[in-house]
C-alpha cells in the first residue's frame, strides 16, 4: 500500500561536524549503526511503515557510499510509485551555495518534489533514533485541521536548552514557540504533561523536528528567500498565522548527532531490554541484505555483546558492545563499551597469513578496548591498548579522534601492534 497523499522529505545533514570524524569522508546518512544498518534507514523504515513510499532524502554531499547504499537496499516493484531519492545541494541558475540550513535545503529542493503530485509534506531528520507511526501524526493534523503539525516530546529541563520548546492551548495548538532557551527562561516554559512524565521529571514539550506542512502552505513559506531554518524562523514566524498542531509523542526517541550521543544509543542496544527495538516484527528497520555467513565465535566470554553477520571471533571477552559486519577479533582480546563497525569486505587467507605485510583488518591479538568507536576497516595489530575515558582530552592525530573521553578510530585506519591510547 501506499499513501499518496504524502511525500518525505529527509533532513540528511549540514556539513556533519558534529558527527566527524565519522563523516570526513561520508555523508551523514551514510553513517553505519548498529552494527549493520545507517542512519538514514531509521526515518527511510519509519516511513515504509507509515506506508509513505515516496521519500526524498536531502544531503550536503553526495557520498557515493549514501548513492550505493539506497540504490542496493531500496528496490520497489516496478509497477509501484514508491522510490528514495537522494538530492544533493546543487549549483543552479537560481543558486550557486551550499544549504544553508534546513528551510534553505527543503527551498532549494522544491523544483523536485513539485513534480509529484501530493497533498502534506512530512518533514523528518536524519539524525534520530525513534520507531514511530506517522499516520498517527496525519490523522491528527487533518482532524484537527491544522495547517503545520509538530511532533512533540516531553523532555527534563537539563535537556530542553537544546531543542525548539512550546506552549500548547487546551485543543494541543501551539500558543508560543522558542527555539533553544537559554536555561534561566525555562521555568517560564512548562507545559502539561501526563503523570507518567512529570514523574520523570519532564515537563517541558519540545519539538522532535518532524513536522506535516500542507503543500500549498510549505510552497508560500518557501517563496521567502530569507528564511534558513525551521526552528530559527520558520516555525516561530508561522505559529500566530497558520493553526499548528502539537502531536505529543511519549516512546523512545533520541537525537544522534554528536559523537557521544551517537556512541550511547549504539551501545544502548546492548541493554536486556533495548528502549529502541530492533526485534518488532511490526516495524522493521530495513538495511542492505548482503547475504553474509553466519558468524563464528571460539573460546569468547559474551556479555550484552551485539553481533552482526559474518564476523570471525576469538576474543576472550566482549561485553556491552555492538560489533558490526565482518568484524574479526584475534586471540586473548577484550573489547568493552565499544562500537566496532565491521569491515567493506573480507581479506583473503593468503592476504591474512603474510601477515608480516601488515596489520590485518579488525582487531588482532592480547588487544584491550574500552570506551571506543571503530570506523570501518580498521587495522588494530596485536597488543594494543585504547583505554577511552573522561581523563582523556579532545584530541586529534591521523588515525583517530578523542572526543567527550570517547576513542574513535578513523575509516582505513591502522594502529601499530603494542600501540597505547
Ligand atoms: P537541531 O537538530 O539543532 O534542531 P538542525 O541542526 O537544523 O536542528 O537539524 C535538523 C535536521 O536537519 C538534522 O537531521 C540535520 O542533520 C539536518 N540538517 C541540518 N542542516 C541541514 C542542511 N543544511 N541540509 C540538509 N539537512 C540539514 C531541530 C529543531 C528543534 C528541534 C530539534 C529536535 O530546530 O526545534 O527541537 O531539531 O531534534
Ligand atoms: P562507507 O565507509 O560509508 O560505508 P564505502 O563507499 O567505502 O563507504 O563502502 C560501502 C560499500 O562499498 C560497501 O557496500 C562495500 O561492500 C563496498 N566496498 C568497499 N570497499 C570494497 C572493496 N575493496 N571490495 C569490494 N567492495 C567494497
Amino acid at each position: 500500500m501506499i499513501n499518496n497523499e504524502v511525500i518525505s522529505i529527509i533532513l540528511g545533514g549540514g556539513q556533519g561536524t558534529r558527527l566527524y570524524p565519522l563523516t570526513e569522508n561520508r555523508s551523514k546518512p551514510a553513517v553505519p549503526i548498529a552494527g549493520k544498518f545507517r542512519l538514514v534507514d531509521i526515518p527511510i523504515s519509519n516511513c515504509i511503515n507509515s506506508d509513505i513510499k515516496r521519500m526524498f532524502v536531502l544531503t550536503q554531499f553526495n557520498s557515493a557510499s549514501l548513492n550505493a547504499h539506497i540504490k542496493n537496499t531500496y528496490h520497489f516493484s516496478f509497477f509501484s510509485s514508491a522510490f528514495v531519492d537522494v538530492l544533493a545541494a546543487e549549483q543552479t541558475l537560481q543558486s550557486s551555495s551550499w544549504f544553508q540550513g534546513t528551510a534553505d535545503a527543503v527551498r532549494q529542493s522544491m523544483h523536485h518534489f513539485l513534480n509529484h503530485k501530493f497533498e502534506y509534506a512530512l518533514i523528518l531528520s536524519g539524525d534520530q533514533l525513534y520507531q514511530m507511526d506517522f499516520n498517527q501524526m496525519l490523522e491528527a493534523h487533518k482532524n484537527s485541521n491544522a495547517e503545520i503539525t509538530i511532533a512533540t516530546l516531553p523532555v527534563s529541563e537539563k535537556e530542553a536548552t537544546s531543542f525548539g520548546i512550546l506552549k500548547t492551548n487546551q485543543e494541543n495548538v501551539i500558543t508560543s514557540f522558542i527555539e533553544k532557551p537559554n536555561a534561566d527562561l525555562l521555568p517560564d516554559w512548562t507545559s502539561q504533561v501526563s503523570d507518567e512524565m512529570k514523574g520523570e521529571g519532564r515537563n517541558h514539550l519540545a519539538s522532535m523536528g518532524i513536522y506535516i506542512f500542507n503543500r500549498d502552505l510549505l510552497i508560500d513559506l518557501m517563496s521567502n528567500p530569507d528564511t534558513v531554518d525551521f526552528g530559527k524562523e520558520i516555525i516561530p514566524q508561522s505559529i500566530h498565522k497558520h493553526k499548528t498542531l502539537s502531536y505529543q509523542f511519549e516512546g523512545y526517541w533520541t537525537d544522534i548527532g554528536n559523537i557521544d550521543s551517537f556512541f550511547e544509543a549504539n551501545l544502548g542496544l546492548t541493554d536486556d531490554l533495548p528502549q529502541f527495538d530492533l526485534y518488532d516484527n511490526e516495524r522493521r528497520i530495513y538495511t542492505h541484505a548482503r547475504m553474509l555467513p553466519t558468524t563464528k565465535i571460539s573460546g569468547t566470554t559474551l556479555n550484552r555483546a551485539v553481533i552482526a553477520d559474518g564476523c570471525l571471533i576469538n576474543a576472550k571477552h566482549i561485553e556491552r558492545s555492538v560489533i558490526g559486519i565482518r568484524s574479526r577479533i584475534g586471540k586473548g582480546s577484550t573489547v568493552k563499551n565499544t562500537y566496532m563497525m565491521g569491515s567493506d569486505q573480507y581479506q583473503s587467507l593468503d592476504e591474512v597469513s603474510s601477515q608480516a605485510k601488515g596489520i590485518a583488518m579488525g582487531i588482532g591479538d592480547n588487544c584491550n578496548i574500552n570506551n571506543a568507536i571503530l570506523d570501518k576497516n580498521c587495522r588494530i595489530g596485536n597488543n594494543v591498548t585504547i583505554n577511552g575515558g573522561r581523563h582523556l582530552e579532545d584530541n586529534e592525530t591521523d588515525t583517530y579522534c578523542i572526543r567527550e573521553g570517547i576513542v574513535v578510530v578513523k575509516k582505513n585506519a591502522i594502529i601499530p601492534n603494542g600501540f597505547e591510547i
